[in-house]
């Protein structure tokens, strides 16, 4: 114990007579002090450590802004919108939200160099107070590429807590190409789905079984099978039904996908069930195989509630299985137009990581996204080159060899909808509709068969109310849900 309290007694002393002698040598003479002590490891050591306790530190949420400069090929650009707090200037604000996505703090410290801020520090290169927009470029050595969960906590992490912002909303990113190459992106995307339906032109029709949860293993594949001899391509379970005490999952799939073959054999067209593996992520895993050992190619997980890593580690396994992504909780943070993380980005992510088919919005649906939005996300993830577009925050991007992911458009979906969807949003759609379809007044069959008479009004070019003449179920829906 003596020892002991000798022992901290003697480091007390050393330490007090070092900084003493700190305070009395300036950086010239450190070479004298050399010699006064033991190693040179430790001189090292001391040196680095006096010079950050000099007054020339780097200022806190100071010098991130810089008109002049152009991104380069290795920057990773994000646009922002920011409201900033009481008593603290734009400027100010947005140089707050720089330093804490990267490598700053509250006050300054003693361990940053200035050649460590000169090489890492973002930059602010373009910023208006009067549209509450700033973009900021971002240097790659900030982020391990291949993470995603990383990059998030980066660039959408801590920033949105910060006192200092009263609103502030990530609306996109630009990825640089060195960073897309460390992405396979979506295995199959629109033209590897296309290839599966043998379908080369129309949109697709699809359905998530009703009621969400609460069917037996044998109701609900038979609901699907209904589903699928009335016209739709895709079903789907919904996105909270995964395995339950009374739809257990591995008994549900192999249901399913016995009607499936059935229904394929009935209707000559190739059918989809997109089975809801969401879970902690070694069962999601054993879900998936299960999938396949049943002959199914496709699953579907809630990417959100899941999360980004293990997203990526599904993906990065290459088990050969179509991934469709269903975005429940996104609303939490890209709802509100001023704050939290835009829909944009959030698609962006997923086309970087390899989901195949994402829902995006359903413009005119029962959610509450507008056509402006949701069109702009489709077209960012279906486009080879991304224009850059000031009007929608929309950044350019060039996705190189990653296949395009194809747009899901649902919620509040019926018959009625689909020709301004399509209007709006193109062929290449998956077009999602429950109530729409087991809501009909003749029941499930008829409802699938009048959502497909929709579209192919509208891919033949006819008025659905005039194509309604001659298709009894498109009539009754249109009677029932007239827009
Ligand atoms: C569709 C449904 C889907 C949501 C998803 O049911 O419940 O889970 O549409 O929303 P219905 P989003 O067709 O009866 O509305 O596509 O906006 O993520």
């Amino acid at each position: 114990m003596n020892n002991l309290k000798n022992v901290k007694k003697n480091n007390v002393l050393k330490s007090r007579t070092f900084s003493n002698s700190l305070k009395l040598t300036s950086k010239k003479n450190f070479l004298t002090l050399d010699s006064n002590l033991k190693s040179k490891k430790s001189v090292v050591k001391n040196l680095y450590r006096a010079a950050y306790h000099s007054s020339n530190r780097v200022k806190e949420y100071e010098g991130y802004i810089d008109r002049n400069y152009t991104p380069n090929k290795n920057d990773l650009v994000c646009e922002y919108y920011l409201e900033p707090a009481n008593g603290i200037s734009f400027e100010s604000a947005c140089q707050r939200v720089a330093s804490e996505s990267s490598i700053g703090t509250w006050t300054d410290i003693g361990t940053m160099s200035h050649d460590l801020f000169n090489k890492l520090a973002p930059k602010i290169f373009s910023l208006n107070p009067k549209n509450g927009i700033f973009k900021v470029a971002y240097s790659c050595e900030l982020f391990e590429e291949h993470n995603v969960a990383q990059i998030m906590s980066a660039i959408a992490g801590n920033i949105f807590g910060m006192s200092d912002v009263k609103n502030l909303k990530l609306l996109d990113i630009d990825f640089p190409n060195s960073f897309i190459r460390h992405y396979s992106g979506p295995m199959y995307g629109i033209n590897g789905i296309r290839k599966i339906m043998k379908e080369k032109y129309r949109p697709f029709v699809g359905t998530s079984v009703k009621p969400k949860v609460g069917l037996t293993e044998a109701g609900h594949s038979l609901i699907a099978y209904d589903s699928w001899i009335g016209g739709c391509d895709f079903v789907n379970d919904d996105e909270n039904l995964t395995s339950l005490k009374s739809n257990n999952f591995d008994k549900r799939i192999s249901l399913t996908l016995r009607a499936r073959d059935k229904a394929e054999q009935v209707t000559g067209e190739k059918k989809i069930y997109a089975p809801n593996i969401t879970a902690p992520y070694p069962e999601m895993v054993r879900r998936a195989k299960e999938v396949m050992r049943n002959g199914g190619e496709y699953v579907l997980i809630d990417i959100l509630t899941t999360g980004w890593s293990a997203v990526q580690a599904f993906k990065d396994l290459d088990l050969r299985v179509v991934i469709h992504g269903h975005r429940a909780m996104h609303a939490a943070f890209t709802r509100n137009p001023n704050h939290g993380i835009s829909m944009l980005a959030i698609a962006k992510f997923c086309r970087l990581i390899g989901v195949d088919q994402l829902h995006v919005g359903g413009i005119v649906g029962r959610m509450f996204e507008g056509e402006k939005d949701v069109v702009n996300v489709g077209e960012s993830i279906e486009s080879q080159i991304v224009s850059k577009n000031i009007f929608r925050h929309r950044l350019q991007e060039d996705w190189l060899n990653l296949n395009p992911m194809l747009a899901v458009c649902s919620g509040g979906l019926c018959p009625a909808k689909v020709q301004p969807l399509i209007h709006a949003m193109g062929r290449d759609t998956l077009i999602m509709a429950g109530g729409g379809i087991h809501g009909h007044p003749n029941g499930t069959i008829a409802g699938a068969k009048a959502m497909r008479q929709a579209v192919d009004a509208e891919t033949y070019g006819i008025d659905p109310h005039e194509y309604a003449l001659t298709h009894l179920e498109l009539k009754l829906a249109l009677e029932k849900w007239k827009k």
